[in-house]
């Protein structure tokens, strides 16, 4: 079962069919242990709905939620950052934080800085050398269950995250700093390890970039990062957490205005934006 979060309320896809509700909000629905079952209760009580363009729907993260990000979770991740980090010592710090007990756990976005389906990501004005970030995204409730998954791109500026690793948050946090959507997948049960996160970047209708990742190569588990976040955090509404990259484009490779950035997820769709 997918939700949708739309300006006329919340589309739920079952078996190819569409029911719309709107007497609930997004994050108070999302945030529910139960929602699967709440929406598998709603629709018996709807009629199907025509088609929605799922161009037209909303990123699905409500005002009251916010969206998290964990790092180096991927050997990729690990080897991109130490090459580009370099000067700064980061063969050093990188190793250290992939091997270790505690993941790197950082707070990405507001929802007004993220975009949905269909919308604009951006590049920083003062950066050089910029990169989307395809993750799996997990949807978790207040009481830090994993009731969905969803796609998010967590652009990221390699030129200031490589400078310095302490100036992250500047790296990472800017207005049009995150993409998520189309959907969230309801389900409540683990994603087969073999499910597959496809990246490929467009210039001028022609592919400058492509790679896919298992999402078996992830050295966490999606647990093991929520409860790390969960520790000292509180989030009556939920939250929303990026699982981190396997896929870095190589060191000669930065997005440009104009490319489209396509990231799907296996099982779940597509999350397609456009580099302002
Ligand atoms: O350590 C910097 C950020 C890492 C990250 O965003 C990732 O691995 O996806
Ligand atoms: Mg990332």
């Amino acid at each position: 079962m997918k939700l949708y979060n739309t300006r006329d309320g919340i589309v739920i896809e079952k078996d190819q069919q569409l029911y719309l509700v709107t007497t609930q909000q997004w994050d108070s629905f999302i945030s529910q242990d139960d929602v699967l079952e709440k929406a598998t209760a709603s629709i018996k009580e709807l009629s199907p709905v025509p088609a929605i363009s799922i161009n037209e729907t909303l990123a699905p993260i409500g005002k009251n939620q916010e969206l998290w990000a964990c790092g180096v979770t991927y050997y990729r991740s690990m080897v991109g950052r130490q090459e580009e980090s370099k000067a700064a010592g980061g063969a050093d710090f990188y190793a250290k934080v992939y091997e270790a007990e505690r993941p790197e756990c950082f707070f990405k976005s507001t929802p007004s800085r993220v975009s949905g389906n269909g919308g604009f990501v951006r590049i920083r004005k003062d950066s050089t050398w910029d990169v989307p970030e395809p993750e799996l995204t997990l949807v978790v409730t207040s009481s830090g269950k994993i009731i969905g998954y969803t796609i998010g791109n967590d652009m990221s500026s390699r030129s200031i995250e490589g400078e310095n690793p302490l100036y992250l948050p500047q790296a990472k946090t800017y207005d049009g700093c995150a993409a998520l959507g189309p959907c969230v997948y309801l389900t409540d049960k683990p994603l087969d390890p073999s499910t597959s996160i496809h990246l490929t970047i467009k210039r001028g209708g022609t592919i400058a970039f492509n790679a896919s990742i298992a999402i078996s190569q992830m050295k966490r588990t999606p647990e093991e990062l929520v409860s790390f976040i969960y520790r000292e955090c509180s989030f009556p509404y939920g939250c929303l957490i990026m699982t981190g990259t396997g896929i870095v484009p190589g060191s000669d490779f930065t997005l440009r205005s104009g490319d489209e950035i396509a990231i799907a997820i296996d099982g779940i769709g597509e999350l397609v934006n456009t580099v302002e």
